[in-house]
């Protein structure tokens, strides 16, 4: 058990798919989960793109267009409240591309592996918002060149995102946490090994994950259930 936080600490927050699952967007990893119906390198690496944009757009397209349909949950909102009423700073790195830490509040965030209501030209390198299916045909809003328009999504074999301002953060926070996510991807499956000696660590996960052993503190359950109670926990000081 992790002992009480001094006020001014930075928490340092990193979330996956786990978050979202009870706002009804799959997992990668699940029985049911996004990976299911594709493999991996057929439609989140470059090479995939290349082979067959048609194919890779459209799971993102299907994906953008799920995300329309649903909303954030508990927990989204308990992280929001974090970054409202916590005295020391909020650091949320998600790995996750839909905007429900936003929605919720969140601001905060990063977005490490890209964001789905964003494009990127291939032409000009301007990433911009979009909201609806990226066609074949879309134009870059920037410099209006067609067809050459790809999701601004970190793919595998990509760099993620802001990894300098997340080591950066990783060094010097008092907390971290990890909340639904299995720990398979790399490198975010590897901050927690990148934080001081003597940090509190915490994972808040439905199941055990790949890394559950490097945490301090694990807690299992549902993320709408465990991550209000922990913010709850953090907000109360110990009487
Ligand atoms: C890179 C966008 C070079 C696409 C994604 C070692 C070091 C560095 C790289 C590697 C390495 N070893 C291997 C690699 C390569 C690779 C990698 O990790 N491969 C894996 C498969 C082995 N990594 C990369 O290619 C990365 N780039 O390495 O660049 C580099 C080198 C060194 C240092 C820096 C850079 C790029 C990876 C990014 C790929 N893009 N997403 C898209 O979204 O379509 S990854 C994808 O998986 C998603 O972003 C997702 O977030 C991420 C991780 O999955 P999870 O979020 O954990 O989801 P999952 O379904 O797996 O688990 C859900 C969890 O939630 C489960 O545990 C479940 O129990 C739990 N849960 C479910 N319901 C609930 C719940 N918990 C609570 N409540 C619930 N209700």
């Amino acid at each position: 058990m992790n002992s009480p936080v001094e006020p001014d600490a930075l928490i340092v927050i990193l979330t996956g798919a786990g978050v979202s699952a009870e706002s009804g967007l799959r997992t990668f990893r699940a029985a049911d989960g996004l990976w299911e119906d594709h493999r991996i390198e057929d439609v989140a690496t470059p090479e995939a793109f290349v082979r067959d944009s048609r194919l890779v757009q459209r799971f993102y397209n299907e994906r953008r267009r799920q995300l329309r349909q649903v909303a954030p949950n508990a927990a989204h909102h308990a992280l929001a409240r974090l970054e409202r009423e916590w005295s020391g700073e909020v650091l949320l790195v998600t790995q996750n591309v839909d905007d429900l830490h936003e929605r919720a509040g969140s601001q905060n965030l990063i977005h490490m592996h890209g964001e789905l209501l964003k494009a990127r030209c291939l032409r000009c390198g301007q990433i911009c918002a979009w909201e609806t299916d990226i066609l074949e045909d879309s134009q870059c809003p920037s410099c209006s060149r067609p067809s050459c328009l790809r999701p601004h999504i970190v793919w595998f074999g990509e760099m993620p995102l802001k990894l300098n301002r997340i080591s950066a953060a990783l060094a010097r926070c008092s907390v971290f946490a990890a909340i639904g996510t299995s720990g398979n991807v790399y490198p975010a499956a590897g901050f927690v090994s990148m934080v001081a000696p003597g940090t509190q660590t915490i994972e808040l996960n439905l199941d055990a994950s790949m890394v559950s052993s490097a945490f301090r503190e694990c807690i299992q359950g549902r993320a709408t259930d465990a991550v209000p109670a922990w913010v709850e926990r953090l907000l109360t000081p110990l009487g």
